[in-house]
């Protein structure tokens, strides 16, 4: 899975970037540049530590999400005429989502590209500069729909499918945000909408307004958010990113005297795993203990197939326990003795948490 990070510049991307993927110093590449960075951002589980203190495996793998910071956003340049619009906007094509960082945190030492401090006028200049982007492409093909000689009935579904994203953008709501049926989905499917992609805000604090929770326009805010279905999350990046610099000792501390319970990167995870419908099963024993990422209601084959063809081609059966289970019962033997490993067929949908071990043969 990849998300893709933008956002108005010095909002604090980069940052972020490098706090997700554990990059150490920033490597900006020089002013006009558009180029994307990508780093991997390893997802923190708690399950995963825990399996791998029991089975001692020589290999821990947890699950792992591709992060990509993408610049260039030009919110003047309008309709994506000038190449860095180009580059950003074929960039946000090839990830599954997108985190729009927004800077809330005061710094007078930052410029800010806009001259003054409004997320709500930020988010949604970006919001537009994607928006704009998709009704150029509707114009567009419902100009050669239109001139087309003979108009067939598909052509008139997906004529009636943009026109009525059309409408949707025109009143400056993202199509992510609409409801449509399966068959229009299809339709839309070849023209990889810019505004169909999920999309998380992420407000970027200053340590001062992550302690006291509170900053200017807070409740627009999140009315704002609450309004389009669009997940809201505070994190304090550079706050963050400092602490995570530190060693262990120095880092517990730290976040304790904050008040983080829990990282931001493990909040972001959480979120976008939950929005975008994602669960992780496992896999235990002595050479490997990993998570694995699949979508809710994937089936036991399906799922051996996420780990290896083979295993989905010659399906056997899937032994699976619960990790909750080991975790209060700590041993595979109480857990037989409750009746609590299971043998599942091919069809049974695996569910988050579930530990299992998949026999097959080919
Ligand atoms: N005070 C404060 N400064 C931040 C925060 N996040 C980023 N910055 C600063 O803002 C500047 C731009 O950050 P950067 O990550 O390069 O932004 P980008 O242009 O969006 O990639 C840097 O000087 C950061 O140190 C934050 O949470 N608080
Ligand atoms: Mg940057």
């Amino acid at each position: 899975m990849k998300i893709g990070l933008i956002g108005l510049p010095s909002t604090g991307k980069t940052t972020l970037f490098n706090l997700l993927t554990n990059m150490v110093g920033s490597s900006e590449t020089a002013a006009g540049k558009t180029e994307p960075h990508v780093g991997v951002a390893k997802i923190p589980d708690k399950r995963i530590d825990f399996l791998a203190n029991h089975y001692k495996p020589k290999k821990i793998t947890y699950a792992a999400i591709e992060v990509i910071d993408i610049r260039g956003i030009e919110p003047e340049s309008g309709g994506g005429k000038e190449k860095g619009a180009v580059h950003f906007l074929e960039a946000v094509r090839q990830v599954d989502a997108l985190i729009h960082v927004v800077r809330v945190f005061r710094n007078g030492d930052v410029i800010h590209s806009e001259g003054s401090l409004d997320p709500l006028r930020d988010i949604d200049a970006v919001n537009m500069e994607l928006l704009f982007a998709d009704l150029a492409v509707i114009e567009n093909r419902l100009k050669r729909i239109e001139a087309s000689k003979k108009m067939t009935a598909d052509l008139e579904a997906e004529r009636a499918v943009l026109e009525k994203c059309r409408k949707c953008l025109e009143s400056e709501k993202l199509i992510h945000s609409m409801d449509l049926t399966d068959d229009e989905k299809q339709v839309l499917k070849t023209f990889q909408f810019l505004t169909e992609r999920p999309l998380v805000l992420l407000l970027n604090l200053d340590e001062d307004q992550f302690r006291s929770g509170s900053y200017e326009k807070k409740e627009a805010l999140h009315d704002y958010a609450g309004k389009r279905g669009i997940p809201l999350l505070e994190i304090s990046v550079r706050t963050e990113y400092e602490i995570n610099q530190l060693d262990g000792d120095d880092k517990a501390l730290f976040m304790e005297d904050l008040g983080i319970l829990e990282t931001g990167i493990s909040r972001l995870a959480s979120l976008i795993y939950d929005y975008l419908g994602l669960i992780s099963f496992l896999t235990v024993g002595t050479d490997e203990v990993r998570a694995w990422t699949i979508n809710k209601a994937t089936t036991a084959k399906a799922a051996g197939g996420k780990i290896h063809s083979d295993i989905e081609r010659g399906f056997i059966r899937a032994e699976i326990h619960k990790y909750a289970d080991f975790e209060r019962l700590g041993t595979i033997h109480a857990i037989k003795e409750k009746g609590l490993f299971k043998i599942e067929g091919k069809d049974h949908i695996i569910e988050d948490g579930d530990i299992i071990n998949f026999r097959f043969n080919v």
